[in-house]
């Protein structure tokens, strides 16, 4: 018997008041263990609403199956508003990760030929890799500088510059230094504003930004500032290339870069390249560079696994001798790795989709329409879905037993990360790189756990300890 949808559990009757209890209780910073208590309360679905944000949840890899099946063809998420309400303000176009309908589609099809396809991924890879042998030779000369042949420090901002490196040579094809010694303040106040919008979208995402500007709120002039520097910045990067492309009309054979690339092809307008490329930027750096600090903190608290880890990519190379594409495709138990970290430490705490037709879950009727999030976090650390959640195993992902809608960290279907080869080759080379030269430890305390600030991020400084081998 299938019920009405106004059975389903929850608290959905009063948004005001349970925004007041959110808030209570450090919501903001606890969205991700607020949904895990809500399913222990509730069960594998429950109806919510916080302020203006009404949604149903749900936990089991079998629903997401349903869910997506639903999403339709113009897949939609939840529409962050403070994202749109900037661009609105400022009078600049929405790029992929804010279009919807029709255009959204047209301009996400002539991206994925240039940032997702297999046959530009090769592209990728030396670029990557470049960056990556940089990385490792930063390191090293830390270590000499620090004197005691190891080097012991919070690695966040290293892996900030190492992240915004990457995604911006791969987009523009040119380096931005940030492998030196003096960098570029205008590089360092971009990482820094990146930060800043994220951490100032959370609070938006129950007040309606409109509301917020109109009362002339700290939160949202600190959101307009953090997203001027970025749009500034991206926009300094494309006039730059831009001007280039012009002036030499005479191609070289080399590859380019994405942002040339779309130039070139000239399928889509130039304000939508801008938009798309200013997300494409913006997108990579805190993401990477998160995943691959929580990746370093496990494989300091595993060291039988980081030992593991290490023969699979020494092997690796032998076998490949040397050639990092063919590198890439023999080594299955770090690429474990990155999904393992993505399951207990996933940078988006849930994914959501307007459905768009009705559906039935858990045998409630839910109709078209309703924004159904599905609790990534909370389903990553589901006893129901994984055998023993609580411990970091890589190898769980190389067994045959069924993986049906369990790796969902870079979302599902056409709307899913636009960015997730770029940032999956990012992070295994960067993890072969690290693996090939510095043992990692961490202090014997250190116990870190997620904060939400729209993206989750450690809510203490991870501070490690890199080792020469
Ligand atoms: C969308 C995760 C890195 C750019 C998304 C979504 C998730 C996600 C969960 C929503 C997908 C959905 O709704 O199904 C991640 C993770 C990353 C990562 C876990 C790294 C560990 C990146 C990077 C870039 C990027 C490096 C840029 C180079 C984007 C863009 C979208 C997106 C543009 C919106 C796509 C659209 O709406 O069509 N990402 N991401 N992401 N991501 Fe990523
Ligand atoms: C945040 O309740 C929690 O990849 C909300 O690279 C629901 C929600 C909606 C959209 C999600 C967001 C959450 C987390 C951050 C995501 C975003 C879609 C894309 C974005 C997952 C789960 C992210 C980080 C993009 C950001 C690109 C941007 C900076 C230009």
């Amino acid at each position: 018997i299938i019920r009405p949808f106004s059975e389903v559990p929850g608290l959905w009757k009063n948004g005001l008041a349970n925004l007041y209890n959110f808030w209570k209780q450090d919501g903001f910073r606890n969205l991700h263990r607020i949904m895990v208590q809500n399913f222990n309360t509730f069960g594998p679905i429950y109806r919510e609403k916080i302020g203006y944000y009404e949604s149903v949840n749900i936990i089991n890899p079998e629903d997401a199956a349903v869910l997506f099946k639903a999403e339709g063809h113009y897949p939609k998420r939840l529409k962050v508003e403070a994202w749109t309400a900037y661009r609105d303000y400022r009078n600049r176009k929405y790029g992929v990760l804010l279009k919807s309908g029709e255009d959204w589609r047209s301009n996400r099809v002539i991206l994925n030929k240039e940032v997702i396809a297999p046959k530009v991924q090769e592209n990728f890879v030396p670029l990557l890799e470049e960056v990556g042998h940089d990385f490792v030779a930063r390191v090293h000369k830390k270590i000499k500088r620090c004197g005691q042949n190891k080097w012991t420090t919070d690695l966040s901002q290293e892996l900030f510059k190492y992240a915004l490196e990457s995604v911006s040579l791969v987009l523009y094809g040119e380096r931005l230094g940030l492998m030196l010694d003096y960098i570029d303040p205008d590089a360092q106040h971009f990482i820094d504003c990146i930060t800043l919008m994220f951490k100032t979208t959370s609070p938006m995402l129950y007040v309606p930004p409109e509301l917020l500007r109109r009362l002339g709120s700290k939160v949202w002039r600190d959101h307009v500032d953090a997203w001027d520097g970025i749009f500034n910045q991206a926009d300094r990067c494309i006039q730059n290339i831009y001007r280039q492309l012009r002036q030499d009309a005479g191609q070289s054979k080399k590859y380019p870069g994405v942002l040339a690339s779309l130039l070139l092809l000239d399928k889509l307008s130039i304000e939508d390249i801008k938009a798309s490329i200013t997300e494409l930027m913006a997108g990579g750096v805190d993401t990477t560079s998160i995943t691959l600090l929580w990746t370093l903190y496990e494989l300091a608290r595993h060291p039988n696994l980081q030992e593991e880890l290490r023969a699979e990519v020494v092997k690796a190379r032998a076998e490949s001798q040397g050639n990092m594409q063919e590198m890439l495709k023999h080594i299955p138990l770090v690429k474990g790795a990155l999904k393992e970290t993505l399951r207990l430490h996933p940078v988006a705490v849930s994914l959501q989709r307007y459905i768009a037709e009705d559906i039935i879950i858990q045998n409630y009727h839910i109709p078209a329409g309703t924004l159904v999030q599905l609790g990534l976090f909370a389903m990553g650390r589901d006893p129901k879905v994984f055998f023993r959640p609580e411990q970091y195993l890589p190898s769980r992902w190389l067994r045959t037993e069924t993986q049906y809608f369990k790796s969902l960290g870079f979302g599902f279907g056409p709307r899913q990360c636009l960015g997730r080869r770029i940032a999956e080759m990012e992070m295994q080379i960067f993890l072969i790189h690290m693996l090939e030269n510095f043992k990692v430890e961490k202090q014997r305390h250190l116990e870190a756990r997620s904060t939400f600030e729209l993206i989750l991020v450690p809510d203490k400084p991870i501070i490690l300890t890199l080792k020469p081998l």
